[in-house]
């Protein structure tokens, strides 16, 4: 049975998705029936923007300037029947956040990936204009003491010249390469351009069918 998976993903992420609920806290969960893959990263880092390119849809994750815009976890369910959820998680680390939020976000997000035995990989987002920031040190740290594999994804690609692009992809490479759950694999996107959308699906599949 050879199948062609980057085309299987085409067509999933082409096909029914939908919003499946808001989580304000663990509580609030759905069942845990199926593989779920996360997005994190720092606020107004595109989570929300790349969860759209990849499901081709422009207004299934609410995306904003204002960050801080995504504050539960929303999920999101693929194919019908349902293969994978998508989980768009609130952003971290922007200046503007009150103390209890911080350490709300941790207490939800922690006990999230400690907790979820569906959770098959999570995609953290790194802005290329920036690269690793100590937030993400820490959140990919948090992953690691979970064992929660991750792939590094470099968001708003098309924001800076290929060639730091480049040199940022490198750098983020050599230094994800020392945290133990961080896969060796990593990703430049960008969700205005399409860049590295469809082998992030291909991935995804491949995440959710483990
Ligand atoms: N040029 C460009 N802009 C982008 C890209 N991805 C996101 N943006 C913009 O960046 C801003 C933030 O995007 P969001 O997707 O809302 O970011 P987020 O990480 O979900 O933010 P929070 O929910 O606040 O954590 C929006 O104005 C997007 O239009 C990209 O690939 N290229
Ligand atoms: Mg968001």
């Amino acid at each position: 049975m050879d199948e062609n998976l980057p085309e299987v993903a085409r067509k999933l992420f082409a096909g029914p998705i939908e919003f499946l609920k808001s989580a304000p806290g663990l509580q609030f969960l759905p069942d845990p029936t199926v593989p779920e893959i996360a997005f994190a990263g720092r606020s107004n880092v595109g989570k929300s923007s790349l969860l759209n390119a990849l499901t081709n849809r422009h207004k299934l994750a609410r995306t904003s300037n204002t960050p801080g815009r995504t504050q539960e976890l929303n999920f999101f369910n693929v194919g019908q029947p349902i293969v994978l959820r998508l989980v768009d998680m609130p952003g971290y680390g922007f200046a503007e956040a009150p103390k209890d939020m911080v350490k709300r976000w941790r207490f939800l997000i922690n006990d999230f990936l400690r907790g979820r035995q569906v959770l098959k990989r999570a995609l953290v987002l790194v802005d290329s204009r920036h690269g690793l920031k100590d937030v993400d040190r820490d959140v990919m740290s948090m992953l690691d003491a979970a064992a929660v594999s991750y792939h590094i994804v470099l968001t708003k690609g098309d924001k800076i010249k290929p060639s730091k692009l480049e040199a940022t992809f490198e750098a983020t490479r050599l230094e994800a390469a020392k945290y133990p759950a961080a896969h060796p694999i990593l990703f430049a996107t960008s969700s205005e351009t399409g860049a590295g959308i469809a082998e992030l699906r291909t991935t995804v599949l491949e995440a959710a069918r483990l």
